[in-house]
């Protein structure tokens, strides 16, 4: 089916289209097979920070352009001493925000992944809460390879989705996997032909835009918190502070003090 997506901004290295309540992200470098400089994360966090401001979106799509590759990881062109440098000349990893930033969106994120997905690139979409593949996509980690690791969520939380003996052999050895194989072991939810890939994708977005946003944000705290720590509890308690704030207890509270009265909570439950 034909989909009018709706271009939100222009951008050098990313696209950020909108549909009926879905964002699509897209890395538009397929000369490069989606590898990311600098200037691509800053534009992709920049993008995912427009979707959680937007009330009319409910899920974000990450993909990348062409029928490559989801992404290569970091460019190794622009790769220097300390990092990943752009025309401003200074080295920078700041893809690992990006990463904090998807996890931390309170909408679910599904990596679409169209080819390969490889180093930083299959990073992205571990840290993406679902993962659609064509079935030509290919997956892997490459750093120990060519210089570099991802010992963050791109080894933790990886470990959790395909445990610990399996997430050291895809570090150790740096091996690529086929999307059957990477269905096998957990890492994606779903493995369909590729000219059927968005139509797929679109369907479980589309499931997940009549459930309950609440619930979902709720649910997604919740799995982040119990790896998260201190970090992943705040996220949690924030949104429990959300929804108190939407109850007459905590606006009887606000409203007392406005009116220079003591508060009445008799009134409310205590629930068993
Ligand atoms: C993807 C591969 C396996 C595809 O192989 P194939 O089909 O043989 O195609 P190629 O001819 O190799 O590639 C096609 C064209 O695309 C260019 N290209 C591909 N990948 C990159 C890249 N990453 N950077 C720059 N260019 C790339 C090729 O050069 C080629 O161009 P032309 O036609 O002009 O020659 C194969 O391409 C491959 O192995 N790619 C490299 C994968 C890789 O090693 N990526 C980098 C891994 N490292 C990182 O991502 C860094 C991680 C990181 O920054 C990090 C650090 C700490 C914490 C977190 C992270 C994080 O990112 O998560």
């Amino acid at each position: 089916m034909e989909r009018n997506w709706i271009s939100e901004k222009e951008y050098q290295d990313i696209r950020l289209e909108t549909w009926e309540g879905i964002a699509k992200i897209t890395i538009n470098r397929p000369r490069v097979y989606n590898a990311f400089r600098p200037q691509t994360v800053k534009e992709l966090i920049e993008a995912f920070d427009i979707c959680r401001e937007r009330q009319d979106v409910g899920v974000v799509v990450l993909t990348g352009e062409g029928d490559k590759a989801f992404c290569s990881g970091g460019d190794q062109n622009v790769k220097g001493h300390g990092g990943y440098i752009d025309e401003d000349g200074v080295p920078r990893l700041n893809v690992l925000d990006l990463h904090k930033r998807i996890r931390s969106l309170p909408k679910p994120v599904v990596a679409m992944v169209n080819g390969y997905a490889i180093g930083g690139g299959h990073v992205l979409h571990v840290v993406c809460d679902l993962t659609i593949a064509s079935e030509n996509a290919i997956f892997g980690q490459s750093g120990p390879k060519v210089g570099s690791f991802d010992a963050g969520f791109g080894s933790s939380y990886l470990a959790r989705h395909v445990g610990q003996k399996k997430a050291r052999e895809i570090w150790f050895l740096c091996k690529q996997y086929s999307a059957v194989e990477a269905e096998k072991m957990g890492l994606v939810n779903k493995v369909v032909p590729l000219d059927i890939l968005e139509e797929e994708t679109i369907e479980w977005c589309k499931i997940i835009l009549q459930r309950s946003p609440m619930a979902l944000r709720m649910i997604k705290r919740g799995l982040n918190a119990e790896l998260d720590g201190q970090a992943g509890i705040m996220e949690l308690a924030g949104d429990a502070t959300l929804m108190f704030y939407l109850m007459e207890e905590a606006q009887e509270g606000r409203n007392a003090f406005l009116e220079k009265r003591d508060p009445d909570f008799k009134k409310f439950p205590k629930f068993p």
